[in-house]
């Protein structure tokens, strides 16, 4: 878990055949995600099936998607490589229903597993258990299991390493805690130091994510929330910009960067990761918005990365001026309310020696303790109106 650990920041990117419906079938709008197109829908397979001959991403440049979530200060990236559509974005043998039968024609898993290994950023595969598109009942359901290993293996032997084998669908009712066992066994037996999430099994507790009792699977995945306290187990937040994962053009519900900003900090501030969803267009782009908004958290993160990569959870929780951090003996106090009369005040017995604005580290920051309170001295105006980061340290 060494590399997870210390990256904090990972992009998801959700994209696939539902990107062409773009959230609109037959003129009507739907209701609810724009990947869930197909259920919400009842879109019968052959209909959907209409979408194959549409997707020709052209601008698609596995390059240029990296770029962004580097930029962004991202660790990783977590990609569709079949949602619950089971269509796949990669040239399986194992399930033909994939991306070679488009005009694209192109293993975009291929492109974009070789642009993150030359960026340095750890390529990682979402793959559904549930599928619309196989017949998986009754007894059909053993050849269905077959054909899900042989694309677990493919994804895990013709794409190098592979940083996180990221499943989900895992409550349809065929799916059983044993399997989720003996398929995290699978995965780590193709590669050994793959990263498996809890949604391999049957442990997770519903939106929470978080994992009842034993369970398979390396961490939790708290889904569009962030836990209201400090965990001490492994756990990643997966959460949209707006309201849907895959691309929805009628969706402009976007979150601002303050929030998205705060919302890496706060999961930080807890010990967890924080995995932020783009949906990519049916041309092949991640939408203008996104680019804005991870733009936006790249620049903050330039600045003050070190309060976020290998940090853990902070010792001050529900602190209302802010979240800390922690590395070793290093606190890390990121302030979203800049006090009005000069002094950050947050409750901790602990002493430090130095503080440091990462956004000012010229300014002059004096800490004191007075037995209860750590004391922080700070210039009238917020370095960044978003959050202001405080390194305090004991030497
Ligand atoms: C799942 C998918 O259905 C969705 O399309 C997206 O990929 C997301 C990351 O994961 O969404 C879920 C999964 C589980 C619950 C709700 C939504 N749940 O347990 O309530």
């Amino acid at each position: 878990m060494g590399w997870w650990r210390e990256a904090r920041f990972g992009m998801f990117i959700h994209w696939g055949l539902y990107a062409v419906a773009a959230g609109e079938w037959k003129g009507h709008t739907t209701k609810g995600a724009g990947e869930w197109i197909m259920h919400t829908e009842k879109v019968p397979v052959s209909d959907y099936e209409t979408l194959v001959p549409q997707f020709n991403p052209v601008k698609f440049d596995a390059k240029k998607w990296v770029e962004i979530a580097k930029g962004a200060g991202m660790k990783y990236i977590v990609i569709t490589t079949k949602h619950h559509d089971g269509f796949s974005l990669y040239d399986s043998q194992a399930n033909p229903y994939n991306v070679m039968k488009t005009p694209f024609h192109r293993d975009i898993m291929k492109e974009l597993s070789d642009a993150c290994h030359s960026q340095d950023v750890k390529m990682c595969w979402y793959h559904s258990i549930l599928d619309w598109h196989y017949p998986s009942d009754g007894p059909k359901y053993a050849d269905y299991s077959k054909m899900l290993h042989a694309q677990v293996k493919e994804l895990l032997t013709n794409y190098g390493p592979i940083g996180i084998m990221w499943f989900d669908g895992d409550w349809i009712p065929q799916w059983t805690e044993e399997q989720g066992e003996e398929m995290y066994n699978f995965c780590r037996e193709q590669q050994p130091s793959v990263i498996v999430n809890n949604r391999v099994g049957k442990g997770r507790a519903g939106m929470s994510g978080l994992t009842k009792g034993h369970a398979a699977g390396d961490y939790d995945t708290p889904e569009q929330q962030i836990p209201k306290s400090a965990l001490t187990q492994d756990w990643e937040t997966c959460m949209t910009m707006n309201d849907t994962w895959g691309f929805k053009k009628s969706d402009t519900h976007w979150k601002s960067p303050e929030t998205l900003i705060r919302d890496l900090i706060d999961t930080a501030s807890k010990g967890g990761n924080f995995l932020l969803n783009v949906g990519p267009t049916p041309e092949g782009e991640i939408p203008e918005a996104s680019i804005e908004r991870l733009a936006k958290m790249g620049e903050w993160m330039k600045t003050n990365s070190e309060a976020i990569y290998g940090t853990t959870a902070g010792p001050v929780q529900d602190w209302k001026g802010g979240r800390t951090t922690k590395k070793g003996d290093v606190v890390y106090v990121h302030v979203f309310e800049w006090p009005k009369d000069g002094v950050v005040e947050l409750p901790m017995k602990q002493s430090f020696k130095t503080a440091t604005l990462l956004a000012k580290p010229e300014a002059e920051v004096k800490v004191d303790q007075d037995g209860e309170n750590v004391k922080i001295k700070v210039p009238a105006d917020a370095p960044d109106p978003i959050a202001s980061v405080i390194k305090l340290e004991t030497k």
